[in-house]
C-alpha cells in the first residue's frame, strides 16, 4: 500500500468556476483519488477555497458584501457544487482558515531567519478618495498602445498588452472613480528565490513524471525568469504580516495560498476523529506520493515559489513528486471567461444534465498535451455514443434479459466456451493496459481504453446473442448471459473514478454496496464466470439519450 496525497489547485472563493477550471485540475484530481482507493492505497485528497487577494475583495464589494461574509456564502456554494459533481474530496478547506494564517506566518519567520526575506521600497499608486494603494487592476485608464478607454492598468483586453499602470492615459480608480491618483512609495517584502536557485534546480532534476511541457515551463522559470518574489501587498484582506511597520500589509494572496494545502489537511485533522496526522503526510513523509493536480498558468508557483517555501524554510516539508498540470478547455473556439460570464458554469451544467455526462466528456477530452476545444455539437454526439449506446445499452439489456429469460438471477448452467476464453484473455490485457494508463495520470487513455473495454463487452453480446440461442441451446444462453451481466458489473467497476454516479447504480443492481469498488484482481476468467442464482435488479435506462430538441436548447444557451 502506498501513500497518495492529492491535491487540486484552489479556485478562487469570487463566482462559481466554468467547465474549463473543472478540467484544469479539480474532475482529474478526483479521478486520480478514486482510481487509488480502487488499488487498495492510501489516498488524502485536499482543496479548498482561495480567499485572499483581489479577486476576493473586488467580488465583495460587486456583491455589497463585506469580504468575510462574502467569501462565507461563496465557499459554501462551490463546495455544495463539488459535493454534486462528485468530487470526493478528503477535506475541501479555505485559505482564510486560523490554520493557514499560523501556518504562513510561520513560514514567514523561517524564512525570515534564514536570510531570504529582503525589505525593498516600490512605487505604487496612491488614491486619496479611496483612501488605499490600488493594485494595478483596481486603476483603469486609455491604453497607451491601442487608446481604450477602459484598460486595466495591469493588462489591456483590448490590445492584450501588459502594461503597468502609470502607463495609463487619464488613470482612474476602478473603486470610486477618484482621478486625482498620486504615485506614492511603501515597503514591501520580498523573497529572494534567486538565492535558491541552485537548490531549486536540483529539485527539478530529481523529480520524474512530468508532462514534457510542465518540465520547459519549470525550467524557463528557473532560468531567465527568475526573480526575487513580492510576497506583501497593500490591502486590508489576507493575512497580517507579523513584522514592525507592516501592520497596514498582508502577505500576497500567492504566497499564502499554496500553504493552504497543508493548512486545509490541518482542517482535515482537527475537523475529524482523533488519529488523523496532517504531519504523516507533510512531515519527514518521503513514503507519500504527492501529485498536485493545476492549470498551465499556475505552474510557475507550483513548480517554483512553493517549492522555495519549502525548501527555504530549512525544515523537511514535503514537496510535490509530479506536477500533472493542463493545457485549457477552449469553449467553442474562444476562452472561457469567469469575468464575463462566457462558456457553460459548473452550476448550469448540473441544471442541465446529470454530472457524470459532463465528467465523462472532460475526461475524455481533457486538454492534457495541448488546449481542446468544446463544442456543444461535440458534447452530445459522444455521450450519446458512449453513454448511451455503449454503457448504458450493455448494462441495460443484459438485465433486462436476464429478467424476462432468468427470472432476474445470474443463471447457473453452461460452462465458458472458447469465445468467453478468449474474450477473457483480451479484457485482462486490456484492463492491466487501462490500469497502466490510470497510473500515468493519462486521463484521455484512461477514458479510451474504459470505452474500449466496454464496446468489446458489447461485440461479445452482439455475437453471442442469447435472446438468439436461449430456445435451440439454453446452456449456451446461460453462459452468454452470465458472462454478459459480469461484463456489464465488471464495466461499472472499471469506470467508477470517471462516472462514479452511473457506476454505483449498476452496482447497487448487483447488490454490491461497497464504498469504494476494488480494481479487479483475479484472472478474468473467473471474474466472468462470478455470481451464479444471485437476484440482479431491475435498472432503468441509465443513460436518457440527449434528444435533437434538447441538444438544440442546449446550444441555444451555450451558444453552438
Ligand atoms: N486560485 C488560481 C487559479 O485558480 C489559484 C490557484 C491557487 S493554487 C494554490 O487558477
Ligand atoms: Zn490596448
Amino acid at each position: 500500500m502506498t501513500r497518495f496525497l492529492v491535491t487540486s489547485a484552489l479556485p478562487y472563493v469570487n463566482g462559481v468556476k466554468h467547465i474549463g477550471n473543472l478540467i484544469g485540475s479539480l474532475l482529474p484530481a478526483d479521478v486520480h483519488a478514486r482510481f487509488r482507493r480502487q488499488t487498495g492505497d492510501d489516498v488524502l485528497f485536499i482543496c479548498g477555497t482561495d480567499e485572499h487577494g483581489t479577486p476576493a475583495e473586488l467580488g465583495a464589494i460587486q456583491a455589497g458584501q463585506d469580504v468575510r461574509t462574502f467569501c462565507d456564502e461563496q465557499h459554501a456554494i462551490q463546495a455544495d457544487i463539488y459535493r454534486r459533481f462528485g468530487l470526493s474530496f478528503d477535506h475541501f478547506g479555505r485559505s482564510s482558515s486560523r490554520q493557514n494564517h499560523a501556518l504562513t506566518q510561520h513560514f514567514y519567520n523561517k524564512l525570515d531567519a534564514a536570510g531570504l526575506i529582503e525589505e525593498r521600497e516600490l512605487s505604487q499608486i496612491w488614491s486619496a478618495a479611496d483612501r488605499r494603494f490600488l493594485p494595478d487592476r483596481y486603476v483603469l485608464g486609455t491604453c497607451p498602445g491601442c487608446g481604450i478607454d477602459a484598460a486595466r492598468g495591469d493588462q489591456c483586453d483590448g490590445c492584450g498588452d501588459l502594461i503597468d499602470p502609470t502607463e495609463l492615459i487619464r488613470p482612474r480608480s476602478a473603486l470610486s472613480g477618484d482621478c486625482a491618483l498620486e504615485v506614492r512609495t511603501s515597503r514591501h517584502l520580498f523573497l529572494r528565490q534567486t538565492l535558491l536557485v541552485n537548490e531549486l534546480n536540483d529539485w527539478v532534476d530529481s523529480r520524474s513524471g512530468w508532462p514534457p511541457f510542465v518540465v520547459s515551463l519549470a525550467r524557463s522559470w528557473l532560468t531567465s525568469e527568475l526573480k526575487d518574489r513580492c510576497i506583501t501587498r497593500d490591502l486590508a484582506w489576507g493575512i497580517p504580516v507579523p513584522r514592525a511597520g507592516f501592520e497596514q500589509k498582508v502577505f500576497y494572496v500567492w504566497f499564502d495560498a499554496p500553504i493552504a494545502y497543508i493548512a486545509a489537511t490541518q482542517e482535515w485533522a482537527d475537523a475529524g476523529p482523533s488519529g488523523r496526522d496532517w504531519r504523516r503526510w507533510w512531515r519527514n513523509s518521503d513514503d507519500v506520493q504527492y501529485i498536485q493536480f493545476l492549470g498551465k498558468d499556475n505552474v510557475p508557483f507550483h513548480a517554483v515559489s512553493f517549492p522555495a517555501t519549502l525548501i527555504g524554510s530549512g525544515e523537511s516539508w514535503k514537496t510535490v513528486d509530479v506536477i500533472k498540470g493542463f493545457h485549457w478547455l477552449n469553449f467553442q473556439g474562444g476562452k472561457f471567461s469567469t469575468s464575463r460570464r462566457r462558456g457553460i458554469f459548473t452550476d448550469q451544467a448540473l441544471e442541465e444534465l446529470p454530472p457524470d455526462l459532463w465528467r465523462w466528456w472532460l475526461i475524455a477530452n481533457s486538454p492534457e498535451t495541448s488546449d481542446t476545444d468544446f463544442s456543444v455539437r461535440r458534447f452530445v454526439a459522444d455521450v450519446n455514443k458512449d453513454l448511451a449506446d455503449v454503457f448504458g445499452n450493455l448494462v441495460n439489456r443484459i438485465i433486462r434479459f436476464t429478467h424476462q429469460a432468468f427470472d432476474g438471477r445470474i443463471p447457473a448452467g453452461g460452462q465458458p466456451g472458447e469465445p468467453e476464453i478468449s474474450l477473457a484473455v483480451h479484457l485482462e490485457r486490456r484492463i492491466a493496459t487501462l490500469r497502466t494508463h490510470h497510473e500515468a495520470l493519462e486521463f484521455r487513455r484512461a477514458a479510451a481504453d474504459t470505452r474500449a473495454i466496454w464496446s468489446a463487452a458489447n461485440a461479445y453480446l452482439q455475437r453471442a446473442a442469447p435472446w438468439t440461442t436461449i430456445k435451440s441451446d439454453p446452456d449456451r444462453a446461460a453462459v452468454a448471459t452470465r458472462t454478459g451481466l459480469n461484463l456489464a458489473s465488471l464495466s461499472a467497476v472499471l469506470a467508477w473514478s470517471i462516472v462514479p454516479a452511473l457506476a454505483d447504480r449498476v452496482r447497487r443492481a448487483f447488490g454490491d454496496n461497497e464504498d469504494i469498488p476494488r480494481w479487479p484482481s483475479a484472472p478474468c476468467g473467473v471474474l466472468l464466470d462470478c455470481g451464479a442464482g444471485k437476484q440482479v435488479s431491475q435498472l432503468p435506462p441509465l443513460v436518457q439519450k440527449i434528444t435533437g430538441e434538447r441538444a438544440d436548447q442546449l446550444a441555444d444557451r451555450f451558444g453552438d
